[in-house]
């Protein structure tokens, strides 16, 4: 019991640091955007536990039934491939048994037929070059058609997939065919392969066969970006650092601000908050990981700053991971590869700061309200809580740090909540963090309630809270 009264201490003591050390020193000016990692907890209602750490799965997003899907990928620890699909709802993960256990598919969300296209890949017989989908419910297996007389891009492993808003189609690129790297640029029509001849008007090329590449789609810029990718197996990768663009027609090759190297098997997420691309790990040819994050506008990188102001860790994403964006729940990853160990672990990426971006914090207010509008409002507003908007931040938890560190509080008018720091008059109704005892004085308990507001997704009025409030990870 006293020693998690000491780790919670030291916790809360490296909490704290860090959150002076974050606000007050060096992302204010350098950084535009400040992200934290934070370990989740799901729930197990199923009683199916959690997947396991995983490599080679194919990940995406259902919009629809808002779940993050999990298809297939080789179990970290045994080697073995996993069955089925699991899927995570925000608050659990629930498994999908199947009788086949895939590895290197792809996936993307098919907003035409609202179905989750799960493509290539390989079983314990072969690369396949059969096209699934996932509904929720059925699985369905099916064989491409071939009306254009060009073929299909598989049986292939390791390529790279996105739904394009711009064509309105499925742009899938390179891979691995019989030891062979592919660079041939594919559409999905929904039944069929198209091979697609790219013009080169600009004369830089097409870029060159690979496995393992990053794409994404951008909904800013409107267009399809291919980022890395491994050239061949046990080469330097001299151009694996080198990001392309595709409109449908051709690819432009783009030099780049940053120079990664080789880097191959991360992510690339859209983020439309900030309506920028989010690159997520990765590793370079001598496999040592990407550990920051950057940020992809369509035209260079930026570098975003990274905190732990949680002291859970930061995930560092390797080895083909899978991750989602949603409006929710931010960008949502789940362990891979050399990082994840035995344990699969559920990480959320958190925006915590923005920087001279008054729009964007004016669309994340937005959306809180948004979401709380669909619960009939957040009802009864924190003291904490000085702008309204249903979650704390950091300058809203730095207040609450202030009245803790003086030894007392009182009501004082025309201040920003209604308050003021050391002894004085108690006439008013006491802060909303002063509940345990309510004698107003804010005591360590009550300061970490105020970080546990800090680090949930927002908060509510409950008759049942400790509080009066109780805190809410993912809104449903
Ligand atoms: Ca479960
Ligand atoms: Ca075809
Ligand atoms: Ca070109
Ligand atoms: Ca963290």
């Amino acid at each position: 019991m006293r020693q998690d009264t000491e780790r919670r201490l030291t916790r809360v003591l490296i909490s704290l640091h860090c959150v002076f050390l974050c606000v007050v020193s060096f992302p204010r000016a350098a950084h535009a955007v400040t992200f934290e990692w934070e370990l989740l907890s799901p729930t197990d209602p199923e009683g199916d536990g959690n997947p396991p750490a995983l490599h080679f799965a194919g990940g995406a997003v259902d919009p629809v039934r808002n779940r993050f899907v999990v298809y297939g990928g080789r179990n970290n620890a045994t080697g073995e491939r996993v069955p089925g699909l699991w899927e995570f709802d925000g608050l659990s993960w629930k498994h999908y048994d199947q009788a086949t256990a895939f590895e290197d598919t792809v996936s993307a969300w098919d907003p035409v037929r609202s179905n989750l296209l799960i493509a290539f890949g390989a079983d314990t017989a072969s690369p396949r070059d059969w096209v699934r989908t996932w509904d929720g419910t059925n699985l369905i297996t099916t064989m491409p058609s071939d009306p254009e007389g060009d073929g299909n891009p598989g049986p292939v492993v390791g390529a790279g997939v996105v739904f394009d808003g711009n064509t309105g189609k499925f742009t899938a690129y390179g891979g691995k065919s019989s030891g062979v790297l592919r660079s041939s640029t594919w559409e999905w029509s929904g039944t069929s392969w198209d091979l697609i001849v790219p013009t080169d008007v600009e004369g830089d090329g097409n870029p060159g066969g690979r496995v393992y590449p990053m794409m994404v789609f951008d909904e800013a810029t409107n267009r399809t970006y291919l980022f890395g990718g491994k050239e061949d197996f046990g080469g330097t990768g001299e151009d694996e650092g080198q990001i392309w663009e595709w409109d449908g027609v051709r690819w432009l090759k783009i030099e780049p601000n940053v120079d990664f190297s080789a880097i191959r098997r991360g992510a690339l997420v859209y983020h439309p908050v900030l309506k920028k691309c989010v690159i997520l790990g990765g590793d370079y040819a001598d496999n040592t990981p990407l550990t920051s994050i950057y940020l992809w506008d369509g035209k260079g990188w930026e570098k975003a700053e990274l905190v732990d102001m949680l002291g859970d860790g930061n995930h560092v994403p390797r080895n083909s991971p899978v991750a989602y964006m949603d409006s929710l729940h931010g960008i949502v990853a789940h362990s891979s590869g050399r990082d994840g160990g035995a344990v699969g672990k559920t990480w959320v990426l958190r925006i915590i700061g923005l920087e001279g971006e008054e729009v964007l914090e004016g669309e994340l207010e937005g959306q809180r309200e948004g979401q709380t509008e669909g619960e009939g409002g957040i009802g009864i507003v924190h003291t904490l809580d000085q702008d309204g908007s249903g979650s704390i931040n950091i300058s809203e938890l730095l207040r609450g740090l202030q009245l803790y560190n003086a030894n007392g509080y009182h009501c004082q008018n025309n201040t920003e909540d209604g308050y003021a720091p050391g002894a004085g008059d108690q006439a008013c109704p006491p802060h909303n963090s002063d509940y345990d005892p309510q004698d107003w004085f804010i005591s360590l308990s009550e300061l970490l309630r105020m970080v546990q507001y800090f680090h949930c997704d927002r908060y509510r009025a409950s008759a049942t809270g400790e509080d009066g409030f109780e805190l809410t990870y993912a809104a449903q």
